[in-house]
């Protein structure tokens, strides 16, 4: 028998700019690991939850509105989807949202930090669900800025980065060598998706972000939405193709199942979120 006390109940908070972000809980794990420090907690409020270097990740009652509105945008509208590329993503809630199309038959994820995705298959494996035993996903621990540097031109239907904030080892999923990259090896159809911080605490980093893709793909858009117990709460997903903005337009017979089972993403409140660009954000892309 375990006669360990049950850690006790804190604040566990990101601070950002002087300001705390916070869920009470009990902290189950604090390690360091190759690449950064990663705590996992149980919340009193959203289940159990992961940050990587004090920064909020993800938590099990708070994360569909992450994975739903960075991964339909782009699997709903691309031309193609038998074969997505995930860079990070370790928690696997990216990879369940993409295997709920039949269509897709390979998925290629590419997770730096192998502790990550241990600690999540076992602390929340609500988050990846049954993607994880998924034969069509196919796991490779590297750092995803080397990795594709390697692959070959023209070979993914959608590129979907799910990394953390670019101030550790996510860093170099924000340049435009990445971004360049990215393009390159999306086939000519296909759509690429990124988290792209919160327009108001990184606000910089945000129109940043979106400028840099912009001068690479012939169309990229934000798109708006909330991540309560992220910095601001308003956060950003950043979507782009070339030829023609595809990302705008959802597929009506791809979608029938798919949207069903969505809490967040609908192709109304998808273009709800894509308007939702603030002036002072469309007034410096557009310039
Ligand atoms: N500050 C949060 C940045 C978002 C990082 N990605 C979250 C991972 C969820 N799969």
């Amino acid at each position: 028998m375990n006669n360990k006390p049950a850690p006790a109940i804190s604040w566990v908070d990101e601070e950002h700019q002087g300001v705390r972000y916070g869920l009470q809980g009990r902290v189950l794990i604090e390690e360091k690991s190759k690449y950064q420090k990663i705590t996992v907690i149980d919340s009193v409020r959203y289940g159990k939850g992961l940050l990587l270097d004090g920064c909020w990740m993800v938590a099990e009652h708070q994360e569909k509105q992450y994975h739903e509105c960075l991964v339909h945008p782009a699997l709903s509208s691309a031309e193609k989807l038998s074969k997505i590329l995930i860079i990070g993503g370790g928690d696997g809630g990216t990879a369940r949202e993409c295997l709920r199309y039949s269509e897709v038959h390979h998925i290629d994820m590419i997770e730096i930090d192998k502790r990550v995705v241990e600690l999540s298959q076992q602390h929340l494996p609500s988050i990846g669900g049954k993607a994880w035993d998924d034969p069509r996903l196919h796991l490779t621990i590297q750092d995803g800025t080397s990795w594709i540097k390697n692959t070959t031109t023209n070979s993914y239907d959608v590129v979907i980065v799910d990394g953390a904030d670019p101030l550790g080892p996510a860093e170099g999923l924000f340049n435009s060598d990445f971004f360049s990259n990215c393009q390159r090896i999306l086939k000519p159809g296909g759509i690429f998706a990124t988290q792209s911080e919160s327009p108001e605490a990184f606000r910089a980093i945000h129109i940043d972000t979106v400028l840099l893709i912009r001068k690479i793909f012939d169309y990229a858009d934000p798109l708006y939405g909330w991540v309560p117990m992220y910095p601001s709460g308003w956060w950003s997903w950043t979507f782009a193709s070339n030829e023609q903005p595809r990302y705008k337009h959802p597929i009506p017979e791809r979608i029938v199942e798919v949207s069903k089972k969505c809490e967040f993403w609908s192709p109304r409140w998808q273009k709800g979120a894509f308007d939702a660009i603030p002036a002072f954000v469309e007034r410096r892309i557009n310039k």
